[in-house]
C-alpha cells in the first residue's frame, strides 16, 4: 500500500462487494473502512432484531471483503473510543491512515448524505461521492423524468423501467402477455389452511451472529422486539438461499395470495427478501432476471412473475425516486393534519381487534410484516384514527428489518397516510373492516363483530372509516374516486351517521 491510501467508508446498508466506490478503486492502494456507530442504531429506536441483522451482515461482509484482498478497518460498537457517529469515526480514521482522498457510495437518505456531504470540508481532502448504481434509476434520471409529468404515477414510471431493463417484454418491445400490470388478477383472499405453505429459510446463528445477539440483548434491551425468532440470513450466500426458496416454493402463487392474510402466517407466498435487498446482501436486478427465467421455463405463471418484477423495478425504483425528489421536509408534510398519537399497543399488540394484534404481533417477534398487513392493518388503523402521521412513520422506520428512510418514508407517509396529499397515490387506502374480512381469517375469530357499526361489539374499523370521510370531507369529497363513499355518507339518515360518529368518537377516547 502507498503511503497515503484511498479511504473507502463502507456503512450498513452498502454490504455490496462491488459497490460503486470499490469497483472504482484499487484494492492495493485503499483502506476500506467499516463502522457500527450509536447514532445509527439509536437514531430511531429500531427493533432488536433489526440492529443484530445489519450488525451481523456488517462483519460478515468485513470478513468477505477481507477475502476478495481489501484491507478493511472495522470499528465494533464496543470498541473503547468509538466515537458514536459516522463522521467521528471517518475522523479517527483519517487520523490513522493519513488518506490522500476519500471516496465513498452515496448515501441512502437525506441525514446520511449531510454528512458525507460535510466531510470535503471538514477533512481538507479531496471527497468524491460514487452514485449508487445498484438501483436503476438515479435521482438525475427520476427527476428528468418527473419534470416531464403533472401527476407522477407508479405505472407509467414502471412501463419505463420494463422497457429499460428488457424485463418481461416480447420480441416487439411491446409487455409480455400483452397487458403491463396483471394486479386484477392478483387479489385472491386468504386461501384454505390445507394448502402446503412454503416457510422463510431459518438460518441458526454463526458464533458472529451470536455475539452480535448477546450485545444487542444487553445494549438495546427497552428496544422492541425480542431475538427469540431471530432466523435472518446475513451472509450472501445464506440470503441466495432464501432467494432459491423463494423461486422455488413461493412465486409460482405469489401474485394469487399477494394481499391475502391469514392468522399466524406471517409470510404466506412473500419473499421475505426485502432486507436483504435494501442492505446489498442481493442484488435486485438479477433476482428479476432469475425471475423472468422462471416464467419463460414455464416454472412461474405471468401474473406472478409480472407482480414481483414489479415490486422491485416499480414500486422499489419508484418510491425511492419520490423520496429524493421531494426533498427532507417531505418528512413533515401532514395534509390531513393528523394530530393523535400513536396508541401503545403498536409497542406491545395488546388489543382485541385481532387483525391489529395478529400484525403487531408478528411484527414484535419477526420484524417483519407483509406489504397489506402494514397498508391496511396498522397503516389504516392509523389514518382513519387521525394518527400524527411522522408518529407512524417514525414507527415503520423502528419495526422493521428492511426499513430505512428512502423506502419506509414514501411507503408510510405517502401511500399509507396520505399526508403528501396524494403525491403517491390517487386516493387513501382506507377502509372498514369489510375489506380485511374479504382478504383475511382474521374476523372469525375477533372479539368485534366486522358486520356492526355501532355497539359495544361493533368492529372499530367501520365506525371510523365513517367518521374519517366526515372528518376529512372538506379536503377529500372532491376526489373523484371517493365518490361513491361520499355519496354513500351522505344517503345515510341522519340519526345513523350521529350514530356513527358518536361511536367513532368512544374509539377514539378509548386509544387515549
Ligand atoms: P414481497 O411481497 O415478496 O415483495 C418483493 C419485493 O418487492 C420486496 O422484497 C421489496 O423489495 C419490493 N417491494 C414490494 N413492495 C414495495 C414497496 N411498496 N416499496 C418498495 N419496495 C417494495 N419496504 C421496505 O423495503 N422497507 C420499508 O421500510 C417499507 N416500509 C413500508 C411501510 C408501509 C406503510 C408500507 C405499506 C409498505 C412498506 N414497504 C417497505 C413495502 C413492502 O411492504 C415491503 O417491501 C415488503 O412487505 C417486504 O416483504 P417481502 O420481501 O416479503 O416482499
Ligand atoms: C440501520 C443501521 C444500523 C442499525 N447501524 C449501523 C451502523 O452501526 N453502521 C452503519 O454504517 N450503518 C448502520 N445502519 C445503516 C445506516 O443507518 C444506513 O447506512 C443509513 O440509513 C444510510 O442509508
Ligand atoms: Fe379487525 Fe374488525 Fe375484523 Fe376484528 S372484526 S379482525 S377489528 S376488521
Amino acid at each position: 500500500m502507498t503511503d497515503a491510501p484511498l479511504l473507502i467508508p463502507v456503512l450498513g446498508d452498502q454490504l455490496t462487494p462491488d459497490i460503486a466506490a470499490l469497483r472504482a478503486s484499487d484494492r492495493k492502494d485503499a483502506v476500506v473502512l467499516m463502522m457500527e456507530v450509536a447514532d445509527e442504531t439509536t437514531y430511531v429506536k429500531h427493533h432488536k432484531a433489526k440492529i443484530a441483522f445489519i450488525l451481523s451482515a456488517m462483519r460478515h461482509h468485513a470478513r468477505r471483503l477481507r477475502d476478495l484482498g481489501w484491507y478493511v478497518d472495522y470499528v465494533r460498537l464496543d470498541d473503547p473510543g468509538n466515537s458514536g457517529s459516522l463522521t467521528g469515526e471517518v475522523a479517527r480514521a483519517v487520523d490513522r491512515h493519513r488518506p490522500r482522498a476519500i471516496h465513498v457510495t452515496e448515501a441512502g437518505e437525506w441525514r446520511v448524505q449531510a454528512m458525507l456531504d460535510g466531510w470535503s470540508d471538514r477533512f481538507a481532502i479531496p471527497v468524491t461521492i460514487h452514485q449508487d448504481d445498484r438501483f436503476l434509476c438515479s435521482h438525475a434520471e427520476f427527476d428528468a423524468w418527473a419534470a416531464a409529468r403533472r401527476q407522477l404515477r407508479m405505472e407509467y414510471f414502471y412501463r419505463d423501467m420494463r422497457r429499460k431493463t428488457g424485463l418481461l417484454l416480447n420480441a416487439d418491445g411491446g409487455p409480455e402477455g400483452g397487458q403491463w400490470n396483471y394486479d386484477a388478477d392478483n387479489r385472491k383472499p386468504a386461501p384454505a389452511r390445507d394448502l402446503l405453505m412454503p416457510q422463510p429459510v431459518r438460518f441458526r446463528p454463526d458464533a458472529t451472529t451470536q455475539e452480535v445477539l448477546e450485545m444487542v440483548a444487553e445494549r438495546f434491551a427497552d428496544h422492541i422486539g425480542g431475538l427469540g425468532h431471530f432466523h435472518f440470513a446475513v451472509t450472501h450466500e445464506e440470503a441466495m438461499r432464501q432467494q432459491r426458496r423463494f423461486l422455488d416454493e413461493a412465486l409460482p402463487r405469489f401474485g394469487d395470495y399477494q394481499d391475502a392474510m391469514m392468522t399466524g402466517e406471517p409470510f404466506l407466498w412473500h419473499s421475505v427478501l426485502s432486507p436483504y435487498i435494501n442492505a446489498g446482501l442481493l442484488d435486485p436486478l438479477a433476482l428479476c432476471e432469475e425471475v423472468e427465467r422462471r416464467y419463460r421455463a414455464g416454472k412461474a405463471p405471468l401474473n406472478c412473475a409480472e407482480g414481483f418484477i414489479r415490486q422491485i423495478i416499480g414500486w422499489r425504483e419508484y418510491v425511492r425516486g419520490i423520496y429524493w425528489h421531494e426533498g427532507p421536509d417531505y418528512a413533515r408534510r401532514n395534509a390531513l393534519n393528523a394530530t393523535r398519537d400513536l396508541p401503545g399497543f403498536y409497542w406491545t399488540g395488546d388489543t382485541d381487534m385481532h387483525c391489529l394484534r395478529q400484525a403487531i404481533g408478528q411484527t414484535i417477534d419477526h420484524a417483519y410484516a407483509h406489504h397489506i398487513q402494514r397498508l391496511m392493518i396498522t397503516g389504516n388503523f392509523a389514518l382513519l384514527a387521525g394518527i400524527d402521521p411522522h408518529q407512524v412513520h417514525v414507527w415503520y422506520l423502528e419495526v422493521y428489518a428492511d426499513a430505512y428512510e428512502w423506502v419506509e418514508l414514501p411507503n408510510t407517509l405517502g401511500m399509507s397516510q396520505f399526508a403528501d396529499g396524494g403525491l403517491l397515490g390517487s386516493k387513501p387506502y382506507a377502509s372498514g373492516g369489510a375489506y380485511i374480512n374479504r382478504m383475511s381469517d382474521y374476523c372469525g375469530t375477533c372479539r368485534y363483530d366486522v358486520k356492526q357499526r355501532t355497539g359495544d361489539d361493533a368492529c372499530p374499523f367501520n365506525s371510523l372509516y365513517w367518521d374519517f370521510l366526515a372528518r376529512n370531507e372538506k379536503k377529500l369529497a372532491r376526489n373523484p374516486r371517493l365518490a361513491m363513499p361520499y355519496r354513500n355518507w351522505a344517503g345515510m339518515a341522519e340519526k345513523d351517521r350521529a350514530a356513527i360518529r358518536e361511536q367513532a368518537a368512544r374509539v377514539l377516547d378509548a386509544l387515549t
